[in-house]
């Protein structure tokens, strides 16, 4: 079976601190798929790689309590 690894960049304006990064690391890393998960605090964005549902990353992170930009 071939699994899509794909690598998605969210732009998450909210991000300010290492608190932010440790919250989103740990909700976006629960998400089914995910094999690692990277924000970057002075960019304000999340990298995810993966096999995963761009719909569940982002339920993540709002569930977080973050929005994510477009
Ligand atoms: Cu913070």
């Amino acid at each position: 079976m071939v699994r899509l690894v794909t690598q998605r960049t969210y732009a998450v304006p909210g991000i300010s601190c290492a608190h932010c990064k440790a919250s989103i690391e740990a909700a976006v890393a629960g998400v089914p798929g995910v094999d690692a998960v990277e924000v970057d605090v002075a960019a304000r964005t999340v990298r995810v790689d993966g096999d995963v549902s761009d719909e569940a990353v982002r339920a993540a992170i709002d569930d977080a309590g973050y929005d994510v930009a477009d």
